[in-house]
């Protein structure tokens, strides 16, 4: 087929990539995305047609779609996402690699003919605000539909790019198929996919991404993990910049000062809930603002500071857990224009999942299409479910989140989840111990048995199924990056998960996080005290704000504080798993020092390291 172009495409390459493409794939059609409102509602008309959307009620939920997809395709493939950079030793041995050769053979297979009998959607986006120096621009050739219109959701997708994009610029491509070909008058299914080969390729020297066999979330939306993190964090390495799994936030207090920080969690650690915080009542005139939910491109600005962007335009959300006691933002900003995958159907055509509300419906659709109720041994949402709903209805978004210039950041923050060992809050001593500290942050895969680390997954940076390129190169690159700035931004740790001998967690979470935020945004500041424990500095009681929860003891907050010497020594020696066992030949030398330096302070320090005043060492 040859095709003909738009005239406002002006990009021989990009032309010539295009046409290569449909000669592989063999589309019935190839459409050119405008990214049009009136584009996206015949879209999802054709969506609902074809059975892989139902509108929901308008006067419950306007403008918004629920889809089921395949059973066998619920979520990211990590075992089967690829970095196929030339040489093995780059991708490094936290990532999948196969030889770039023998890869391109094995996709050119699949690629041909995959998208018979379908239409071939061209998607012009941008990762960030059209034209800022820090956007990048792709254009993602997909079979799918489904992945047009969530594309226009969570990217700056339309023709206006190809204005920026002009005769020559540059940009990433990438291919995706559901690999589902029809034959002629073969009858499509509502969630087209390949349950034999899921492929998720990344080519870091070409910059290109290949998908082939999933229709679902980073699998197929290419602007997220695999362009904005993956893809991004090799251009960041070559480029000297940073791009992370973060969320970013605005803290502004009373007097209207506003500091700005992004935080690294791995998943299932509430990062959307905490990048929509909302602050106690006590903290009257505080304001929590939200610039990104998922990831954050970071760059030396022209005065040495560090701006921030989200490269995203929408929230890819999980939705269970979600409603308006734990995330009242969120519940906001899907009200209209969201599509739902995965989620339950209500009778009157609204939406349901688990923890939305106290009291389950009497009776729902479920996320497999089977009739629910509350005795069903099955939850009516699957847990992966999400919703995808433009940030600008975010009632907390700020009023930068825009801006093509980003936002300052002042402040790093870096949790996990564990229930024990490691304290509420810390700041590192300074910038090289903070990475270190950061590249040694877990999360517990399953409720830990007591005593145990054995099941924490270290992720350092949580960037651990993201990255693009070697893991140590990496922790390389964040030292490097803080030698060349004159005043890096603070490092802090937070665990909001530390559970007592119970097994009850100690901290009330959530809006309460806030008392957290504030000791560190008054720690940049320069203003808050803090004490010096092994891992760093630390809060006195004394030094946070306790206004409107009183009832929180200061027995309690020494709990959560505790640094266990015991505990901390196993810590240390098992952050060799990943040190000595994955990084030994590429690992900062700084972090051998850095980790003798953390023995020795520990052995020298008392056996409990508690904040009771009269426990502290002098
Ligand atoms: O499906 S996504 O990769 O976009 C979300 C996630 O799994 O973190
Ligand atoms: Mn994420």
């Amino acid at each position: 087929m040859k095709i003909t172009f738009p005239d406002y495409i002006k990009n021989e390459k990009l032309k010539n990539w295009i046409q290569e493409i449909a000669d592989l794939t063999k589309p019935d059609d190839v459409y050119f995305c405008d990214g049009s409102q009136d584009e996206y509602n015949k879209l999802c008309e054709g969506l609902v047609k074809g059975g892989t959307f139902q509108k929901l009620n308008p006067e419950k939920r306007p403008n918004s779609y629920i889809a089921f997809s395949d059973p066998a395709d619920v979520a990211r493939v990590e075992d089967r996402t690829f970095i196929c950079s030339k040489r093995k030793a780059d991708a490094g041995p936290t990532n999948n690699w196969m030889d770039p050769k023998e890869m391109e053979n094995k996709l050119n297979k699949l690629f041909d003919g995959c998208m018979q009998g379908r239409t071939m959607y061209v998607i012009p986006f941008s990762m960030g605000p059209l034209g800022s120096p820090i956007s990048q621009i792709g254009i993602e050739i997909s079979d799918s539909a489904y992945v047009a219109v969530n594309m226009r959701i969570m990217t700056r997708m339309g023709k206006d790019v190809y204005k920026y994009l002009g005769e020559d610029g540059e940009f990433v491509p990438c291919v995706h198929s559901v690999g589902a070909p029809l034959k002629p008058g073969e009858k499509d299914v509502p969630w087209p996919c390949n349950s034999d080969n899921k492929y998720i390729v990344h080519f870091p020297e070409e910059r290109s991404i290949w998908s082939f066999g999933s229709g679902y979330g980073g699998n197929a939306l290419l602007g997220k993990k695999c362009f904005a993190l993956r893809i991004a964090s090799i251009m960041a390495r070559d480029e000297g910049w940073l791009a992370e799994h973060m969320l970013i936030l605005g803290v502004q207090s009373p007097k209207g000062e506003k500091t700005y920080i992004a935080a690294a969690f791995p998943s299932a650690c509430g990062k959307t809930n905490f990048a929509m915080l909302i602050p106690p009542k006590a903290f009257d005139g505080w304001k929590v603002t939200t610039v990104g939910d998922d990831i954050a491109w970071i760059k030396p600005g022209p005065d040495g500071k560090l701006y921030a962007i989200n490269p995203e335009a929408g929230f890819f959300g999980v939705a269970p857990g979600t409603s308006y006691d734990s995330n009242p933002n969120a519940m906001e900003s899907i009200k209209e224009n969201t599509i739902f995958t995965n989620v339950a159907l209500t009778p009157d055509g609204d939406v349901w999942w688990e923890g939305m509300t106290e009291e389950p419906p009497k009776e729902l659709t479920d996320w497999r299409g089977n009739k629910w109720t509350p005795d069903s041994d099955k939850p009516a949402a699957h847990p992966n479910a999400r919703f995808t709903a433009p940030a600008r209805q975010c009632p907390s978004i700020d009023e930068k989140w825009e801006d093509p210039a980003g936002v300052p950041i002042s402040a790093f923050i870096f949790g996990g989840r564990r229930s024990q060992t490691v304290p509420l809050v810390y700041q590192s001593v300074n910038w090289n111990f903070g990475v270190y500290m950061a590249s040694t942050m877990g999360s517990e895969t399953t409720a830990a048995a007591a005593g145990a680390i054995g099941n924490v997954r270290r992720d350092p940076m949580a960037m651990l199924p993201f990255l693009g390129y070697h893991m140590a190169d990496y922790l390389n690159h964040w030292l490097q990056f803080g030698r060349e700035i004159p005043n890096p931004p603070r490092i802090f740790f937070v665990n909001w998960f530390r559970k007592n001998e119970k097994g009850k967690f100690i901290w009330p979470g959530f809006g309460e996080n806030m008392r957290v935020l504030k000791w560190i945004t008054d720690r940049v500041k320069g203003r808050a005290y803090a004490i010096e424990s092994p891992l760093g500095w630390m809060p006195l009681y004394e030094d946070m704000e306790w206004k409107g929860l009183e009832s929180f003891s200061k027995d309690k907050f020494n709990e959560l504080m505790t640094v266990d010497r015991e505990d901390w020594k196993k810590e240390v020696m098992s952050h060799d798993e990943l040190f000595v066992g994955k990084l030994y030949d590429k690992l900062p030398k700084e972090f051998i020092h850095m980790r003798e330096l953390l023995m020795s302070s520990l052995w020298r320090s008392p056996e409990v390291w508690g904040l009771a005043p009269e426990e502290i060492p002098t």
